[in-house]
C-alpha cells in the first residue's frame, strides 16, 4: 500500500513534521512583520543586537532573541557574531517584500493573513463538517452576507483592500499581458477594489480607458487611501448583482467568480454578456485548479480559504468554460501564468 514511500520517510516522516510546523513558521514571519522587525532592520545602517531591537520595538529581550533566531533559522534574516554578541540584519528578500515601505511590499497581505485568515482557519473543522463559511462563528456575522462580514468595520475593509492591492505586486504584469488586450478600447474591472490590477492594465494598454467598478463604500475608501498621482484610471460606484453595469469592450472579473455560488456566477456572467458588444470579451482572473483537481497546491489551499470565508470555490478550466458558455460566450482561451493567478479570455 505504501510502496511509493521511501524507507527513510517511513522511519522518520520529515515532510509530515515540516508540514505540521507550517502554521508556526507562518506566525514567526507574521509576528515579526506586526512588530516592525523588518522595517527597523531596513532603516538601520548596521546590523542590530536583539537587545537593541527589543528596546526599539518595546518587547522583551528574551522573546525578541528567540524570534530573531527563528527568522535566521528559516533564512529570512542573517546573523553575524561580533565580540560575543549576535548582530542581526535583513536579507534582500526581507527588505524587498517584508518591509512596509518598499514598492513591492507584501506587508498588507501578511497583516490580513495574520489577523483575519488565521482566526478563520481555526474553524476549518467546522467549515468542512458544515460545508459553509465560518463568518458567523468567528466574527458573529451572517454567513450569507460575505462582503458584509469582510467589511464589518472600516478597519477591516482597509485591511482586506490592502490584501487585494498587494497581490498584484507579484502577478499583475503577467495577468494583463497573458493575452493581447490592445484591441479592447474600454475596459471595466468589475469588483476592481483598489484599482491595483486596473493600473497594470492602464500601463500595459496606454490607449485604452480603464474604469474600476465596485461597491460605493469601497470606491470611497479606494479614492481616499489608494489613489495615486497621475492616476490614469477612473472609479465608478455600483452593485454588479442588483444594479446596472457600465458599458465596455472588455469586462475584467479578477477573483470575483471564486467568491460566489454557481447560480450567482451564472447570473453575473449573463448580465455581462448582455452588456457586451459583439467582439467584446470577459477576462476571468483566478487561481485555476488542474482539470483533475490534483494541483497546484496553492489553488487547493485557496479553495479551502474560499470555503471558510465566502460561498465560492476554486475551479478547474472546464467549470469556467461551462459557466462562460452557459452565459452565451463563444470562444474561450486559457493562459496559465505559472504564478498564483491565471487568466481566461472569452469573447462574444
Ligand atoms: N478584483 C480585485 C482583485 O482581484 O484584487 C478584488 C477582488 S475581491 C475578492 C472582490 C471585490 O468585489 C471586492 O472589491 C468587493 O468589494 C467587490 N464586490 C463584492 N460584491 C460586489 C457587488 N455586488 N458589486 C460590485 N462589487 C462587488
Ligand atoms: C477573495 C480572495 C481572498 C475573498 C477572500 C479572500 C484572499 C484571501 N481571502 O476573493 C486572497 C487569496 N487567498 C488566500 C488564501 O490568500
Amino acid at each position: 500500500m505504501a510502496e511509493h514511500l521511501s524507507q527513510s520517510e517511513l522511519d522518520y516522516p520529515f515532510k509530515l513534521l515540516e508540514y505540521f510546523n507550517g502554521f508556526r513558521v507562518s506566525k514567526v514571519i507574521f509576528s515579526a512583520c506586526e512588530l516592525g522587525v523588518f522595517d527597523l532592520l531596513l532603516t538601520s545602517a548596521e546590523p542590530l543586537s536583539a537587545v537593541h531591537v527589543a528596546r526599539e520595538l518595546s518587547t522583551s529581550q528574551d522573546g525578541m532573541e528567540r524570534l530573531l533566531d527563528a527568522l535566521v533559522g528559516i533564512e529570512i534574516l542573517e546573523v553575524e557574531q561580533r565580540d560575543g554578541t549576535a548582530l542581526y540584519s535583513s536579507t534582500d528578500v526581507a527588505n524587498l517584500y517584508l518591509a512596509k515601505g518598499s514598492a513591492k511590499s507584501l506587508h498588507d497581505m501578511i497583516i490580513y493573513q495574520s489577523q483575519t485568515i488565521y482566526p478563520l482557519w481555526n474553524n476549518m473543522v467546522d467549515a468542512v463538517r458544515e460545508g459553509k463559511n465560518q463568518n458567523e462563528k468567528t466574527f458573529g456575522l451572517p454567513a450569507e452576507e460575505v462582503f458584509q462580514a469582510m467589511y464589518r468595520s472600516e478597519e477591516e475593509m482597509l485591511k482586506f483592500m490592502g490584501l487585494m492591492n498587494s497581490s498584484w505586486v507579484l502577478d499583475g504584469h503577467d495577468i494583463v499581458t497573458a493575452f493581447n488586450l490592445s484591441g479592447f478600447r474600454t475596459i471595466v474591472d468589475l469588483g476592481g477594489c483598489t484599482g491595483a490590477l486596473a493600473r497594470e492594465m492602464a500601463k500595459a494598454y496606454p490607449s485604452s480607458s480603464v474604469v474600476v467598478f465596485d461597491l460605493p463604500q469601497v470606491v470611497e475608501t479606494a479614492r481616499k487611501h489608494f489613489a495615486q498621482e497621475n492616476d490614469r484610471i477612473d472609479f465608478q460606484a455600483g452593485d454588479f448583482f442588483s444594479g446596472e453595469i457600465p458599458a465596455a469592450d472588455l469586462f475584467v472579473l479578477a477573483r470575483i467568480i471564486h467568491d460566489w455560488s454557481e447560480e450567482k456566477c451564472e447570473l453575473l456572467l449573463k448580465k455581462i454578456h448582455d452588456a457586451c458588444p459583439p467582439g467584446g470579451g470577459v477576462l476571468l482572473v483566478e487561481a485555476m485548479l488542474l482539470e483533475n483537481r490534483r494541483g497546484p497546491v496553492t489553488a487547493q489551499i485557496f479553495s479551502l480559504n474560499m470555503l471558510v470565508q465566502t460561498e465560492g470555490r476554486e475551479r478547474p478550466p472546464s467549470q469556467y468554460t461551462r459557466l462562460l458558455q452557459r452565459s452565451g460566450f463563444g470562444s474561450v482561451q486559457l493562459c496559465r501564468t505559472g504564478k498564483s493567478y491565471d487568466a481566461i479570455l472569452a469573447t462574444r
